[in-house]
C-alpha cells in the first residue's frame, strides 16, 4: 500500500507573497504521514552514498500547484509575475530517496493565456521518460484552464529545483527548490535548507524574450536589474525614472539565516536564475563542498586559481547546485554578510550584488568585509578545476565510446545580417513544435524528421556509450545541461583544441550542468542506460530561446517498448484543440 503525504497548499488558502524556507530535518524527513512511517529507520535502508542502486519506497509525496499571474514586489519594485501558489520563490518540494513525487499542475495563466510545462531538473526519469516536462520534446504543453499530474520517482538525492520549461517563463517566477533526502557522506548538525541565487529582471519574461529575438541590431540583449537570495534583496528606487510610474519601496528586506555556534551547517546553493553566473561566499567563514549537482564529492575546501591565502567562494552557472558545509566556531557571535555576486566579466547585469544576513544570537547589521579571493573571482567565468571535483562514488567512463559527435556553436544573425541573433548548433538553430513531441513520434516508430531540421535531433541509435564534444565559437560562457543523465565531464578547457586527455578516466566528475568556457571546449560522455529523447542545451534562458539546443535521441528501439500512458497523447489532443482556435505567439525556440 502506498502512503500519501500532502505537500504544498492550494492557492486559495494562502496570501500572495514572499516564501521563506525553514531549516530542514537532518538526514531524513520526520514529518511524513503517518507520523511514524519514516521514523522507524532510514527509508533508504542500508544503502550508502557508495550505492547508486535506486531505491523505491511506498510513500507518495503529493503537491498541488496552481500557476497564475500576480502582482508582487520581491525587491520593492512592484510588477506582474507568474507565481506557483502565490509564492515567490515557489513552494519547496521535499521527499526521501525512492519516494514517488506527484505534482498536479493547474494552468490558470490568463490575460494573455499561455501554455505551461514543468521540468524536474536533474532527475533521471528512468522509469518515466515522458515526465521530464519539456514541451515539444516529451509532452504537449498544458493548455490554459487545464491540469496535468506529473508522477515520478525521486531517483537521485540531494539538492535541485523545478521550473517551467515553456519559453523563458521561469524568469517570470515559475521555479522553486526540490530537496531529496538520502544517505549522508560527511555528517553535519543543521540543514539550513535551499538557498536560491537568482538574477532578477523587472520586465516580464515575454518582453525580455522579444528583446532577445529582436532583428533590430540596436536593441541590446537583456541585462538583469537585481540579484536575489531566496527571492529577497533591496533596490535603489532612485535609479528608476519617475516617468516610468513604477511603484517602488526602498529597503524591501534581505533574507536572514540564524547559525548556531559550534555547529556545522549544510547550505544547499542553487543557481535558479535566467542568465548570470553566481559567485557565492560568506564573510569570515570557510566552506567545504560536499556535492555538485546530484553528485556527492570527496569533501574539498573551496579554492580557486588565485594565490590569495583564503579562497572561499563557489561558482554556480545557471542550473548548477553546490552543497557546502560551514563549521561555526565554538564561541561565534555577531552578524556576517552572505554574498552572491553575478560575474560581470561573463554576465549582463545592472546590479550584480546580492546580500543576506547570517547571525548568531540576535541579528545586527553586519560590518564585515568580503574575502579578497571572492572579489577577485568576479572576473572568472569557470567552474572549479576538475582535479578538485572527485565523485564520492567512482564510476569509470568507457575509454572507447561507441560514437563521438562534435558540435560547433556559433552566434550570428543571418539573412544578410537582418535576422535575430541566434545560436547555431553546427549551423542549425533549434525551434520546437509544441504540437508534436518527439518522444511520442519515436514511440510510434518515427525516428527521422527530414522536414524538421530545426528540431536538431541527434539519433544515437543503439550505441552503448556516447561522447559529445562541444566547441564554443561564441564569446560567452555557457552552462551546459543534459536531461536524463549525470554526464561524465571528461575534460573542459578555454581553447578550442582538446588534447584528447580525460581527467581521471576511472572516476571523472559527473554532474548535470557544467560551464563551457568562452571560446572553449567541453567533452561530455554518457552511458546509454536511459532510452528517451533528452534535451542538451545551454541553461541561459535567453540562449535556449535563441536556439542553443539539441535533442539527444537514445536507444529508439527501446523507446518503442516504453509504456507511455495514454494521458500523454490526451494532452496533445487538448493542446491541439486549444491551438485550433488560439494562435500561440511562439516568438522564440519555445524552450
Ligand atoms: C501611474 O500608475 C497608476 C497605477 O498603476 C495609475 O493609476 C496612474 O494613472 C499612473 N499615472 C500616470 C501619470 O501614468
Ligand atoms: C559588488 O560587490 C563587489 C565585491 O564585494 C564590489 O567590488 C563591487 O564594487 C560591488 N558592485 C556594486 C555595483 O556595488
Ligand atoms: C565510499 O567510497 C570511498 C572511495 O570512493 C571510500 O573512501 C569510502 O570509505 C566509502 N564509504 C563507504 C561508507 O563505504
Ligand atoms: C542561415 O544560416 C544557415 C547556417 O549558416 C544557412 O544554412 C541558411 O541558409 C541561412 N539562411 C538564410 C536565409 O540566409
Ligand atoms: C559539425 O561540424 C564540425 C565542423 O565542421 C564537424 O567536424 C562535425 O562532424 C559536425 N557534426 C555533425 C554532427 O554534423
Ligand atoms: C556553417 O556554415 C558556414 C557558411 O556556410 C561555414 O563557413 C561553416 O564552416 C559552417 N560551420 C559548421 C560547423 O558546419
Ligand atoms: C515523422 O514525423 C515527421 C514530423 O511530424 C513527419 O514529417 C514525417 O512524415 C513522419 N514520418 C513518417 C514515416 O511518418
Ligand atoms: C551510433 O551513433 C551514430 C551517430 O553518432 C549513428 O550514426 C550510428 O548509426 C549509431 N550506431 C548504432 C549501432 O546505432
Ligand atoms: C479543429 O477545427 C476544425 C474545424 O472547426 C475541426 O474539424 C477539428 O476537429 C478541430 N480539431 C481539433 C483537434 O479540435
Ligand atoms: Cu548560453
Amino acid at each position: 500500500m502506498k502512503l500519501t503525504y500532502l505537500g504544498a497548499l492550494l492557492w486559495g488558502s494562502i496570501v500572495t507573497g514572499q516564501n521563506d524556507y525553514p531549516n530542514l530535518p537532518v538526514s531524513f524527513l520526520q514529518t511524513s504521514d503517518p507520523v511514524t512511517a519514516l521514523n522507524s529507520g532510514y527509508p533508504w535502508g542500508t544503502r550508502t552514498a557508495n550505492n547508486t542502486n535506486p531505491c523505491e519506497s511506498s510513500v507518495i509525496r503529493k503537491y498541488d500547484f496552481t500557476v497564475k499571474r500576480a502582482e508582487l514586489a520581491p525587491d520593492g519594485v512592484e510588477r506582474s509575475m507568474l507565481l506557483v501558489n502565490g509564492q515567490f520563490p515557489g513552494p519547496l518540494i521535499e521527499a526521501n530517496w525512492g519516494d514517488t513525487i506527484q505534482v498536479t499542475v493547474h494552468n490558470e495563466i490568463d490575460d494573455p493565456e499561455e501554455g505551461l510545462a514543468f521540468h524536474w531538473h536533474g532527475l533521471l526519469q528512468k522509469k518515466s521518460q515522458w515526465m521530464d516536462g519539456v514541451p515539444g520534446i516529451q509532452q504537449c504543453p498544458i493548455p490554459p484552464g487545464s491540469s496535468f499530474t506529473y508522477q515520478f520517482i525521486a531517483d537521485l538525492y540531494g539538492t535541485t529545483w523545478y521550473h517551467s520549461h515553456y519559453s523563458a517563463q521561469y524568469a517570470g517566477g515559475i521555479f522553486g527548490p526540490l530537496i531529496i533526502h538520502g544517505p549522508a557522506t560527511v555528517p553535519y548538525d543543521i540543514d539550513i535548507g535551499p538557498i536560491l541565487l537568482t538574477d532578477y529582471y523587472h520586465d516580464d519574461y515575454f518582453s525580455l524574450v522579444e528583446q532577445t529575438m529582436s532583428r533590430d541590431t540596436s536593441v541590446p540583449p537583456p541585462f538583469s536589474d537585481n540579484n536575489l537570495i531566496n527571492g529577497r534583496n533591496n533596490f535603489d528606487c532612485s535609479t528608476l525614472s519617475p516617468s516610468d510610474n513604477i511603484t517602488c519601496t526602498s529597503n524591501a528586506g534581505l533574507s536572514k539565516f540564524q547559525f548556531t555556534p559550534g555547529k556545522s551547517h549544510r547550505l544547499r546553493l542553487i543557481n535558479a536564475g535566467a542568465e548570470g553566473i553566481q559567485k557565492f561566499s560568506l564573510d569570515g567563514h570557510t566552506m567545504t563542498v560536499i556535492a555538485n549537482d546530484f553528485v556527492p564529492v570527496l569533501p574539498y575546501q573551496t579554492k580557486g586559481m588565485f594565490d590569495l591565502p583564503e579562497q572561499n567562494f563557489v561558482t554556480l552557472g545557471v542550473g548548477q547546485r553546490t552543497d557546502v558545509i560551514i563549521q561555526a566556531a565554538p564561541h561565534a557571535t555577531g552578524s556576517y554578510w552572505m554574498r552572491s555576486s553575478i560575474t560581470t566579466a561573463c554576465s549582463l547585469t545592472h546590479q550584480p550584488n546580492a546580500t543576506a544576513i547570517v547571525y548568531y544570537g540576535h541579528e545586527t547589521t553586519p560590518q564585515t568585509q568580503p574575502w579578497p579571493a571572492f572579489v577577485a573571482s568576479l572576473s572568472v567565468c569557470e567552474n572549479d578545476d576538475l582535479t578538485q571535483t572527485i565523485p564520492w562514488f567512482p564510476i569509470p567512463a568507457d575509454p572507447n565510446p561507441a560514437t563521438t559527435q562534435t558540435i560547433d556553436i556559433q552566434l550570428f544573425r543571418n539573412e544578410s545580417n537582418t535576422g535575430p541573433n541566434l545560436f547555431w548548433m553546427n549551423n542549425s538553430s533549434f525551434r520546437a513544435d509544441y504540437n508534436t513531441p518527439i518522444l511520442l513520434l519515436s514511440k510510434m516508430g518515427n525516428n527521422s524528421y527530414p522536414d524538421s531540421p530545426e528540431w536538431n535531433v541527434y539519433n544515437f541509435g543503439s550505441n552503448s556509450s556516447i561522447r559529445i564534444i562541444l566547441i564554443n565559437d561564441s564569446p560567452i560562457a555557457h552552462p551546459i545541461h543534459l536531461h536524463g543523465h549525470n554526464y561524465f565531464v571528461e575534460n573542459v578547457g578555454a581553447t578550442t583544441q582538446w588534447d584528447g586527455t580525460v581527467v581521471r578516466p576511472l572516476n571523472p566528475q559527473r554532474r548535470d550542468v557544467q560551464i563551457l568556457p568562452i571560446g572553449g571546449y567541453l567533452v561530455m560522455q554518457i552511458t546509454a542506460d536511459n532510452p528517451g529523447v533528452w534535451p542538451l542545451h545551454c541553461h541561459i534562458a535567453w540562449h535556449v530561446s535563441a536556439g542553443f539546443y539539441v535533442t539527444v535521441m537514445e536507444r529508439p528501439d527501446d523507446i518503442a517498448n516504453l509504456d507511455i500512458p495514454s494521458v500523454m497523447a490526451q494532452t496533445c489532443r487538448d493542446w491541439a484543440s486549444f491551438t485550433n482556435t488560439t494562435i500561440v505567439d511562439q516568438i522564440d525556440s519555445g524552450l
